[in-house]
């Protein structure tokens, strides 16, 4: 297999996120990646490459130009602002919402921040840009070389993408890998995608990229929204809209969940790629479904992930993985190297 991994995701490394009123440290660090580049090395699962030159026009068209923009140009605005903040990272603290207009175009920072965000907990630094960016270019060179006939190839990035939209960052992401992966396999000619989002967390921002598309199916399996992150999105009542309505398909799960029912939601799942007549499949490889993962609450073995990458396998479609969370940090690399083994196997 291919995998393709960022080489700038160091770059990226916020200091703080908001939690119950506190600064507190990321969970998102590069150590993440480090760890499962390490354990690449000791298992070498696939060859290594870096990727190409991002395709602007691509991205352009999953994200807003306006939202890119403003990723671009965000961290100058904010150095601008006052050299000081060189220290800082940006944190939205001001939001367009509950009544306030949307519509209007504010020329403040923090007004401009928080209409382009939904949470505090996602930190904008110096590197943020360029390694999104590079990320993304790893998801579409990833998906480019699966049209191309390879059965699988990987996105070994991070900050990671599910949570992003068109407009909006949040949830530790900036641009949706998944869907970038996904829209580049239908422009290469595969008439219909499968994106199956098995991160622990509801896939909020690739759900509502195709939520009115029937050319892309949305399937994620995660811990209940009611209790669990991203709250507001994620529900089984959610099954896409217009045209898209079937084409999208929750199973959230309640907290202590363990593999057996797990596996059996993705069962489920793959089934309803199999009805759909999906030819490609694009996985939001999260990793936080992990007993020791510290912001969730599943209970996945690290030797599950064999058998994870396996079922997905059994489905027997061209695939690309993109590396979504998992904060159990130095247990990522195995649990997330398992799957892509397990799938190899
Ligand atoms: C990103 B991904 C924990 C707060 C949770 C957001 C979690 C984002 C998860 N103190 N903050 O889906 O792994
Ligand atoms: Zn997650």
């Amino acid at each position: 297999m291919l995998i393709f991994h960022n080489p700038v995701h160091q770059g990226h490394a916020g200091r703080q996120e908001m939690f119950r009123g506190r600064l507190v440290p990321c969970h998102e660090t590069p150590a993440r990646l480090d760890h499962v580049m390490h354990e690449l090395r000791r298992r070498p699962v696939g060859m290594l490459r870096e990727p190409g030159a991002p395709d602007m026009a691509l991205l352009r068209r999953v994200h807003a130009p306006h939202y890119l923009d403003f990723l671009a140009s965000a961290w100058a605005d904010w150095v601008a602002l006052d050299p000081a903040n060189h220290e800082v990272d940006i944190l939205p603290s001001v939001w367009p919402n509950h009544g306030l207009r949307r519509d209007v175009a504010p020329t403040n920072f923090s007004a401009r921040v928080g209409q382009y965000t939904f949470d505090a907990g996602t930190p904008l630094g110096a590197g943020t840009w360029a390694a999104a960016l590079a990320g993304a270019a790893c998801a579409i060179d990833a998906a480019r070389a699966v049209a191309g006939g390879a059965a699988v190839a990987t996105a070994l990035t991070r900050p990671p993408g599910h949570h992003a939209g068109a407009d909006f960052f949040g949830g530790y992401c900036f641009l949706n890998n998944a869907a970038l992966a996904a829209q580049a396999l239908r422009d290469a000619g595969v008439e219909r995608v499968a994106v199956v989002d098995v991160d622990y967390h509801h896939g909020n921002g690739t759900q509502s990229l195709f939520y009115e598309r029937d050319d892309v199916f949305t399937a994620s399996i995660h811990g209940d929204p009611r209790t669990e992150y991203p709250f507001y999105l994620g529900y089984a009542d959610e099954r896409g809209l217009g045209r898209g309505e079937g084409f999208n398909l929750n199973l959230p799960l309640p907290v202590g969940t363990g593999f057996e029912a797990w596996a059996q939601a993705l069962q489920q799942v793959l089934g309803e790629v199999r009805r759909l007549g999906a030819q490609a499949l694009v996985v939001a490889l999260g990793v936080d479904t992990f007993e020791g993962d510290p912001i969730s609450g599943f209970t996945l073995r690290s030797e599950r992930y064999l058998r994870m990458g396996e079922l997905l396998a059994a489905a027997r479609l061209p695939t690309v993985f993109t590396m979504e969370g998992g904060y159990a940090v130095s247990a990522v690399g195995v649990n997330v190297v398992n799957v892509l083994e397990g799938f190899v196997a």
